[in-house]
């Protein structure tokens, strides 16, 4: 094995995930962080940010539905929609399948993401295009300060902890987040490993767990992230993601999916028993 010809996401000292690439398709240092495309072996196109995988066009169908039909399909008529990050405009994509969705405000802090992400993660990036999208270059959670109860659904489409998204996991960020959401409004937001990071899950939980009703996490496969099982964060103001869950219409919106359904849907919120025992006291599905 010609390790050049390898790109390796470190876990800590325990763990490297390895992704065998033909080419480097674009290289930049941004403002923010390092944006690199690589075209992988097995998994097409490959966004990384600062050495960290961010999506890749293989398997990005999984997270980018999760991350938006679950809450889109749990509030009754989400038509104003505010997407933080998301730079590769998988989630546009997948909330702009919405018919009811009037709006849809999209705040990526680099648009170097944006670049490089147009011209190599074509599928991924068609989301971008859409005529109801409005994407502006911003800080996102300076963006959300400003806001007062305009949303029906934030997704939070962050990377990890570190670097830019940091503040995107504070409990100042989170108390905007609220405040900028209607009534019934719902965020759901990029929550890590439950088998890795369950420290960052239970500080976020308790954050969401003092300003919403309705909080837990709900998991999806990740093929490209170390351990391969990831959650979405949801914390809702009313709507409870399986007891308003009205499944009819999954199949009358007419979208196609590949990965969601109404099954995946309700069993994304079972939780296995070690992480149940955690999260026991925050927990509020
Ligand atoms: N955002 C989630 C990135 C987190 C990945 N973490 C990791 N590989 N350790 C992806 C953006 C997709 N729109």
């Amino acid at each position: 094995m010609n390790e050049k010809d390898w790109f390796f996401e470190k876990y800590e000292d325990i763990l490297a995930l390895g992704f065998k690439f033909k080419k480097v398709l674009f290289h930049k240092k941004s403002k923010f962080q390092t944006v690199k495309i690589l075209e992988t072996e097995g998994y097409g196109p490959m966004l990384i940010n600062d050495d960290i995988v961010m999506t890749t066009e293989r398997d990005e169908f999984i997270y980018h539905e999760m991350i938006s039909h679950v809450p889109l399909f749990t509030h009754p008529n989400p038509e104003n929609v505010l997407i933080i990050g998301g730079g590769d405009g998988g989630t546009a994509r997948e909330v702009l399948k919405h018919k009811c969705v009037k709006k849809c405000t999209m705040i990526e802090i680099d648009s170097v993401v944006v670049e490089a992400c147009r011209k190599h993660l074509k599928v991924t990036s068609q989301g971008l295009n859409h005529p109801l999208l409005d994407l502006k270059f911003e800080d996102g959670a300076a963006y959300v300060s400003r806001q007062e109860s305009i949303f029906d659904v934030i997704i939070v489409d962050s990377s990890d902890p570190i670097g830019p998204s940091a503040v995107l996991f504070g409990d100042e960020f989170y108390q905007n987040v609220h405040r900028a959401l209607k009534e019934g409004g719902i965020v759901v937001a990029q929550g890590e490993s439950s088998f890795y990071e369950m420290e960052i899950q239970k500080r976020l939980l308790k954050t969401v767990h003092n300003l919403f009703s309705k909080v837990g996490f709900y998991n999806y496969d990740n093929l490209t992230y170390s351990s391969g099982c990831w959650s979405f964060l949801f914390a809702s103001k009313k709507y409870h993601p399986i007891k308003d869950f009205k499944e009819g219409r999954v199949n009358q919106s007419g979208i196609e999916f590949r990965y969601y359904n109404e099954e995946i849907h309700r069993a994304s919120f079972c939780q296995p028993q070690f992480v149940k025992k955690v999260f026991e006291s925050l927990w509020t599905l």
